[in-house]
């Protein structure tokens, strides 16, 4: 940890740091640049990391606070990209962000993507400029990576120029909840459609996981034994029925 990261935990320590159920660590890069969180880089321009007075306000600015990210924004070739490792605990995950796209070059590809590890999770390209413009919130079902561990959260930008393409990106955050005992379709609530998943776990655990790969059987484990098995059966009935386990 060095100097930057504890003034930085500092600063968040005092805000309140990252709100309960979230994962992201100042994702809206208000502690600025170099940023103790993110991982920082630019063709151009040292950091996308932004606030006015490092960057201008010509095209706007963030979307909460002083800072800010943007991506593009050169009349030359631009790589740009922020990212931060976040553990997502086990259950649903949303991502969340603000984008606005303040500028587009007319090249038509353009682009800016959202991975997880290697996957791609959002794919925008300027075109889409009338569709975010301006800041419109992006909502990403990520659960599939809601498996407690740790995972690769990164922005990244390509432009090319010469006339100028800005993807302004805010406010990030993962909103995550804990797995619901008995939704075995995963879908964050317990009823009538996880009767057939549940009773498929039961009867062919392989076809289970082909059907749900990223769920977890033992959402089904109603008694707690540890195993997903006949002894569950009338459990699993009553939680339905009271519309949710004690
Ligand atoms: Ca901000
Ligand atoms: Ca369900
Ligand atoms: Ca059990």
């Amino acid at each position: 940890m060095n100097r930057n990261h504890l003034v930085a935990m500092a600063l968040l320590s005092l805000s309140g740091g990252a709100a309960a159920g979230q994962v992201v660590m100042d994702g809206g890069f208000e502690t600025g640049t170099p940023n103790a969180f993110w991982d920082e880089f630019s063709t151009n321009f040292a950091s996308p990391i932004c606030n006015t007075q490092r960057c201008g306000s010509f095209f706007g600015g963030p979307f909460a606070g002083d800072w800010w990210a943007w991506f593009g924004g050169a009349t030359q070739p631009e790589v740009g990209w922020l990212e931060q490792i976040v553990t997502i605990p086990l259950g649903t995950a949303t991502l969340r962000f603000q984008l606005d796209i303040t500028a587009a070059s007319g090249n038509g590809v353009d682009g800016m993507l959202v991975r997880i590890d290697a996957q791609t999770v959002f794919a925008v390209r300027e075109t889409a400029m009338n569709s975010y413009h301006p800041y419109t919130e992006v909502s990403i079902d990520i659960s599939q990576f809601a498996d407690g561990g740790d995972h690769v959260l990164r922005f990244e930008s390509s432009t090319s120029g010469p006339m100028r393409t800005n993807f302004f990106v805010d406010a990030v955050e993962i909103l995550t909840s804990p797995a619901v005992p008995g939704d075995m379709n995963c879908d964050g609530a317990l009823n009538g459609a996880d009767i057939d998943p549940f009773f498929l776990a039961l009867g062919d655990p392989a076809a289970y996981l082909l059907a749900f790969p990223n769920c977890d059987p033992l959402n089904g484990d109603i008694n707690g034994d540890g195993t997903l098995n006949g002894g569950d059966i009338d459990p699993f009935f009553r939680c339905l029925g009271a519309g949710g386990c004690p």
